[in-house]
């Protein structure tokens, strides 16, 4: 079986990893490729803590040039998104991937990664199962935080030869569904709760949505969710997909295999028609966005931190210059200094 083989080839990458080579992002991101997790695991620390090291490793991964398909699940906390991660990955192991990978994000925590690993993910059944690669990610001081450490931990986990990666993200807040978009296809779950489906419309998670899961559909209330779903959607303008509303029972698994057979669909309308490709580029742009915006910041945190703040202020205080003309200065100095900045 594809698993076993594969389970023995990492035990065997994991026994012969060359100490020497593990502070070498290259010599690491290799290891990772064939199999070694625990090179794996220090790739994506490194990217988590950003810095210089996790620079490198991140555009060491970019230039590999692999991106694995994507699946957003986000939601409320308690949704039962972990639940369902964990029978969505059970389908795709049994669609035969040989790998899959998972990645856990909560940006209301940060500092809690190893227990979200330990408590949140309810995915038990996969704990011996070496084909299932589970992480965590937190900020650690990555500049730009959760929303650039994302996408940068997903291309390291495509670089690692991952064909799929899951991304659970925990609530309903702007990150989160900057976080949630950040992938191919966007599953949104609500429960059958009077509002739920309101609430997921006011956080934005309407617009980000490919794919609508009622979980918990065995408690009183889904009719009604899906009916206010749908009349959301009915207002809102629907592209060539409208957003398929998939019914589930994350605890028994029942739904759960029509809500995989519309990720696949999604996921073949998107490849075929090179919306993928577009929508990626997008999503670069974004990302290029967030990394200038976040440096940017931290040029301006640094410069009002500084003498030449508090003197050019003094200026504005007394009446020499005005505000805006005391900003133009500050600006040509944060573009000066953001531009000479290695990291
Ligand atoms: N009745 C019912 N309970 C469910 C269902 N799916 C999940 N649960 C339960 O709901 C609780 C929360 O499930 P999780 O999968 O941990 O939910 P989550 O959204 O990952 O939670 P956080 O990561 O903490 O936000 C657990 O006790 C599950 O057993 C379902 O379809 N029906
Ligand atoms: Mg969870």
């Amino acid at each position: 079986m594809a698993a076993l083989s594969y389970a023995r080839r990492a035990m065997t990458a994991d026994r012969t990893a060359d100490r020497s080579r593990d502070a070498d992002p290259a010599g690491l991101l290799a290891a990772a490729s064939a199999g070694d997790r625990l090179a794996l695991a220090r790739l994506l620390s490194a990217v988590e803590r950003g810095g210089p090291r996790g620079r490198q490793v991140a555009g060491l991964a970019y230039r590999d040039g692999a991106v694995a398909p994507t699946v957003g699940i986000t939601g409320a906390p308690g949704a039962g998104k972990s639940t369902l991660t964990g029978r969505l990955v059970a389908e795709a192991r049994a669609s035969g991937l040989g790998q899959v990978a998972v990645l856990a994000v909560d940006p209301s925590s940060p500092f809690t990664g190893g227990a979200i690993l330990g408590d949140r993910i309810r995915m038990q059944d996969h704990a011996l199962d070496h084909g299932v690669y589970i992480r965590s990610l937190a900020t650690r001081g990555h500049l730009g935080g959760l929303t650039v450490a994302v996408p940068e931990a997903l291309r390291v986990l495509s670089a690692a030869g991952m064909p799929l990666v899951f991304v659970e993200t925990v609530g309903v807040g702007q990150v989160e569904v900057e976080v949630a978009s950040a992938t191919d296809t966007t599953v949104v779950v609500v429960n059958p709760r009077w509002g739920d489906a309101v609430q997921a419309n006011k956080a934005g998670l309407l617009e980000v949505a490919d794919l609508f899961v009622i979980n918990k559909a065995d408690m009183p209330g889904a009719r009604e969710t899906r009916r206010d779903l749908e009349q959301m959607l009915d207002m809102s303008a629907v592209g060539d997909w409208r957003p398929p509303i998939v019914d589930t029972v994350a605890s028994t698994g029942d739904g759960v295999a029509v809500l995989w057979s519309e990720i696949r669909r999604h996921q073949e309308l998107l490849a075929a028609g090179g919306i993928l490709a577009e929508r990626r580029r997008r999503r670069l742009e974004q990302e290029l966005r967030r990394v200038l915006m976040a440096r940017i910041a931290a040029e301006a945190d640094r410069l009002l931190a500084a003498d030449g703040f508090r003197s050019v202020a003094d200026e504005v205080a007394g009446g020499r210059i005005d505000p805006y003309d005391a900003a133009d200065r500050l600006l040509a100095e944060v573009g000066r200094a953001a531009g000479n900045r290695p990291t």
